[in-house]
């Protein structure tokens, strides 16, 4: 029996084929597409058709395999959203999160609702991109997509959508809203009203595990395929990237390390109390009605982007080169705190890297090695520090740092990882979201007991790399200074 696993990171997308034979777990990758948003004018947008267009290659795939799958599932990376009309058609392209039209919409909205009482409702970090910006953004704006939309679809929920033209939405996805209350289990009225939304655009909230309709009979038709049941998994990635972590502790820290880098951990209640909302922290909804006691760090992004500029100047790197020049490169000369808001937007990484040495009175890094050095040991040293914080607020100190995500492909980075929290850094899967969604398929056709014993069988069916700490001196006192330099302290 073959399930069909669809993980759409913010940089590529991928199809994974899993079988689960004699308790282990066996992945085939039958289709990876890059994800390229598309600017026009000064609109940052995703291509969702073309996103559709891939999801629907991905059912050819299998079928030229010979495969009828079980059931297939989509997770992706939050926030984000499409409008439906009354017709039910889609209107406009969704945004892209880093687009700059909530420029300045959080603070307003801060001041005008309150943070603690958003903090209160929700649980969720305060991050400028959240949907319920992005909404606040429209509205102030006027757009006219306000004026036609009859329901509100986030990326999973609007592809499978497309696929089975049902609606619906998924807890892990619909918490990161910042619109959803937790303890309520629903959309949060006052919240909406607050930015005068309409209610009415916003349904069912389902489970991870439920089953969310089947493919709509003109794809089958124009595919040639049979019905596949779609199911709603941990349709955030980030949640299907934990559902994946091969903890067999039940209290565990964990890097989903890919575009962002997610760092946290897990608990059975929401923690919301001024030390979360002062460090801002999220709880965001997971499977089994978990939480994800999490905080966003900028992550890979930046070297993504980076290496964007390169290109665009005439250089192409693939990352182990860039991983490879980054060790060369002198140690410990300067940083960045990476969650600078300078880091956020598309553009020239080098030169605002350059720029926030400036600020900070550090040399300023000059060559691609340099700078690579720069992001990867900055990220290094924030993990340090987003890990000290989540001992602090789960009053729990941790043995070591669960690492997940395509991110792990950087050896050095897992190393340097290790260094820097003084702790051992257990590395894998690195398809850790498309694991977790596969999971969450074989849990609700009853394979699986619970969300541990699907760790268990993850943890028995792959390779974990084991990255042990090394020079603590040298990274002791880059720690102190990275502190200092970027104006981070835990207490
Ligand atoms: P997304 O969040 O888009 O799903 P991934 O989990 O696919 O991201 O991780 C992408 C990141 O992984 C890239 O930005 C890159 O930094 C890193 N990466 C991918 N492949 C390699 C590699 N071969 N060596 C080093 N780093 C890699
Ligand atoms: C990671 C992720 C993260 C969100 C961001 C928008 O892909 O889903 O959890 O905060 O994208």
């Amino acid at each position: 029996m073959s399930i069909l696993a669809y993980d759409l990171g913010a940089s590529s997308g991928r199809v994974l084929l899993g079988r689960l034979t004699d308790s282990r777990i066996e992945v085939e990758e039958i289709h990876r597409f890059s994800n390229d948003p598309v600017k026009v004018g000064e609109r940052l947008h995703w291509d969702i058709l073309r996103l559709y267009h891939e999801v629907q290659q991905g059912l050819l795939k299998a079928k030229h395999l010979g495969v009828n799958p079980s059931s297939l599932g989509i997770d992706s990376w939050a926030v984000d959203f499409g409008l439906i009309g009354k017709a039910g058609e889609l209107l406009g392209n969704p945004y892209h999160y880093r687009d700059w039209h909530t420029h300045g919409v959080m603070e307003e909205i801060q001041e005008r609702l309150g943070k603690e009482y958003i903090f209160q409702r929700t649980g969720i970090q305060f991050l400028t991109f959240n949907t319920i910006y992005q909404l606040a953004a429209m509205r102030n704006k006027r757009s006219p997509l306000l004026e036609q939309a009859a329901h509100f679809l986030m990326i999973p929920d609007l592809l499978r959508y497309f696929l089975t033209g049902e609606m619906y939405h998924e807890i892990s996805n619909a918490t990161s809203t910042q619109l959803y209350h937790p303890l309520q289990q629903d959309w949060d009225d006052e919240l909406l009203s607050g930015i005068g939304i309409p209610r009415s655009w916003f349904g069912k909230v389902l489970e991870p595990g439920s089953v969310a309709g089947t493919i709509r009979s003109s794809v089958m038709t124009d595919l040639g395929i049979g019905a596949i049941p779609v199911i709603a998994v941990a349709e955030h990635d980030t949640g299907s990237a934990v559902a994946a972590v091969p903890a067999l502790e039940r209290s565990f820290a964990y890097l989903s390390c890919g575009t962002w880098s997610l760092m946290g951990t897990e608990t059975a209640q929401p923690v919301i109390n001024a030390d979360t909302l002062r460090f801002n922290f999220t709880n965001e909804g997971g499977v089994a009605r978990t939480y994800r006691l999490l905080k966003n760090i900028m992550g890979l992004w930046i070297l993504q982007e980076a290496r964007r500029e390169w290109e665009r100047e005439g250089t192409s790197y693939s990352f182990p080169e860039l991983v490879h020049i980054a060790e060369q490169a002198p140690a410990f000369i300067s940083w960045i705190d990476p969650d600078d808001e300078l880091f956020l937007h598309a553009g020239d990484m080098k030169t605002r890297i350059r720029q926030y040495c400036r600020n900070t009175g550090q040399p300023l890094p000059e060559t691609p090695g340099q700078i690579t050095r720069c992001i990867l040991e900055s990220l290094a040293l924030k993990y340090r520090y987003v890990l000290e914080l989540t001992e602090h607020v789960s009053v729990h100190r941790f043995n070591g740092l669960h690492m997940v995500g395509g991110g792990i492909q950087n050896r050095l980075l897992c190393q340097w990882t290790a260094n820097s929290i003084q702790k051992p850094v257990w590395a894998g899967p690195a398809e850790a979201s498309a694991i977790g969604n596969l999971a969450v398929q074989w849990m609700a056709r009853g394979k699986f007991a619970d969300i541990w014993e699907a760790r268990r069988i993850i943890a028995d069916s792959i390779a974990v790399e084991v990255y042990e700490p090394a020079e603590s001196e040298a990274w002791e006192d880059a720690y102190g200074r990275f502190q200092r330099v970027a104006g981070l302290f835990v207490h």
